[in-house]
């Protein structure tokens, strides 16, 4: 059998490959445990009780880290995502799974409506989805899962099939949520960003009208203390913003919340250089998508860099009375590091920002705090208010390597895979403590724990400058 047919008529295709040099307890083995028992045949949820379904970005995060244990299955991961991609080219930020009791998790299916309510923006038919998105990992995602094994990527068509539907993604997000009319997305509801809960979106929610607590009921609070969680009033306001959307068709342009977010913005560049990659790989031209990453990152600098501060900020765009720049230090404004086109004084002032009081990384905090440690809203605990994610940890991990940091990259790597292993792959952990909170077997921990065990030396799975630009 040749090798192209081996690959695709591998036995166990779906299996994980356990390491066979990890010695029984090691890291390696609890992390792909997780993912194994998070699985559910055509997905991986972020935890069974807490998030039952199929999350957009977390599941980009997953494929990075499966990519080391079974490329299959983290190509499957995106794909059976971008199968519930809508025809105007927007990822949902939920896939349901319709074997899930509909009071597992809210907001359900039934109050989405993604088959009906949008219906105009083309939502699929057959399967249930949110009509919010979350931030574009996908591209950059899909370029690592293909380097990890390029072989079986080739003979699986990975790349070709997934390219034009990212492409349609990107073209979403560039031409439909250019709300501030600048160049840069716009999220319209805190849960696209995924840090749900920063301070940085009080003030824009403060003008929205929450939606009564009696006229919704939360899951989250059976499975996590709601000391950790976001209040009523803000899940109100969620609901409210979810809800008028939803009314309006799922249509762009017109909701009273929209906010330039320097992570999202970050990560489509990101994505966008890795959609280049993928462009020059399949044959085709790559120099216009390397361009407007180039372009975009002019424009993030230019609108929500703030040099006197050294970091980024959100820009609330339906502000009309200051200048948009919401002043809050989230570590959103430090995620920017991991582009490969930025100034060189902006590279030097964001590290020393992250190693900051702020910050503390390095000095006082273990991984990177969500929030400011000295802000007014800070609490270690509440849910992207203070406490540290490994996500974050990882893309700031990737940025310090990217700009020739590697002493501060290693830290980080080591403070990340520690908390990993003592936390019992939290979803997040007390910026000082490192103690575990939400949900415990956390897949994006897991999976990314995995890509940084595989760190920088092994052939094809590493993290390169070159992955970006
Ligand atoms: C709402 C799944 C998701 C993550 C988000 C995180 C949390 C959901 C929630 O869980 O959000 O999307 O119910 O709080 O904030 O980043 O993708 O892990």
């Amino acid at each position: 059998m040749d090798r192209t047919a081996q690959l695709i008529a591998r036995p166990a295709e779906y299996s994980v490959a356990y390491d066979p040099a990890a010695p029984p307890g090691s890291l390696h083995l609890r992390a792909t445990a997780v993912l194994e028992g998070n699985w559910t045949g055509t997905s991986t949820v972020p935890s069974h009780r807490l998030y039952p379904h199929q999350w957009s970005w977390d599941s980009a995060f997953i494929a990075i880290g499966l990519r080391h244990v079974s490329p299959l299955r983290a190509q499957t991961e995106l794909a059976t995502l971008l199968d519930a991609q809508w025809g105007d080219g927007r990822i949902p930020h939920i896939v349901f799974n319709p074997s899930v009791p509909l009071d597992a998790y809210f907001p359900s299916p039934d109050f989405w409506r993604s088959s009906t309510a949008g219906r105009a923006a083309g939502a699929p038919r057959t399967v249930q989805t949110s009509g919010i998105v979350q931030p574009p990992v996908h591209a950059l995602a899909a370029w690592l899962v293909h380097r990890a094994d390029p072989g079986l990527s080739r003979a699986r068509g990975f790349l070709a099939r997934v390219y034009p539907r990212l492409a349609a993604w990107h073209r979403y997000l560039l031409h439909r949520r250019d709300l501030g009319g600048g160049g840069l997305v716009s999220v319209v509801h805190p849960w696209e960003q995924g840090m749900d809960n920063a301070p940085s979106w009080d003030a824009p929610l403060a003008r929205v009208a929450p939606a009564p607590a009696r006229s919704f009921r939360r899951a989250d609070l059976a499975h996590g203390a709601p000391e950790d969680r976001p209040t009523d009033l803000d899940y109100g306001r969620y609901v409210r913003l979810a809800t008028d959307y939803r009314d309006a068709g799922y249509a762009d342009g017109g909701g009273e919340f929209a906010v330039e977010d320097p992570a999202f913005n970050a990560l489509l560049i990101a994505s966008e250089h890795a959609l280049a990659h993928i462009a020059h790989e399949l044959g085709a031209t790559a120099t216009a998508r390397h361009a407007r990453a180039e372009r975009l990152t002019a424009a993030l600098v230019d609108r929500l860099y703030d040099p006197a501060e050294g970091m980024f900020f959100c820009r609330d765009v339906r502000d009309m009375e200051g200048d948009g720049l919401i002043r809050e230090r989230g570590v959103s404004g430090l995620v920017p590091l991991l582009l490969p086109g930025l100034p060189r004084e902006v590279v030097a002032a964001l590290v020393s920002t992250l190693r900051g009081p702020h910050f503390g990384v390095g000095t006082a905090t273990r991984l990177v705090p969500s929030y400011d440690l000295l802000g007014e809203a800070f609490d270690p605990h509440r849910y992207w208010r203070g406490p540290a994610w490994f996500n974050t940890a990882w893309l700031l991990e990737r940025g310090l390597r990217l700009h020739g940091r590697p002493a501060e990259a290693q830290a980080l790597r080591e403070a990340a895979l520690d908390t990993a292993l003592t936390s019992d792959f939290a979803e997040y952990v007390d910026p000082y403590t490192g103690e575990a909170c939400g949900a415990t077997g956390f897949s994006w921990t897991a999976a990314l724990t995995l890509d940084l065990l595989h760190g920088t030396t092994t052939s094809g799975t590493g993290i390169k400058g070159g992955d970006l630009g």
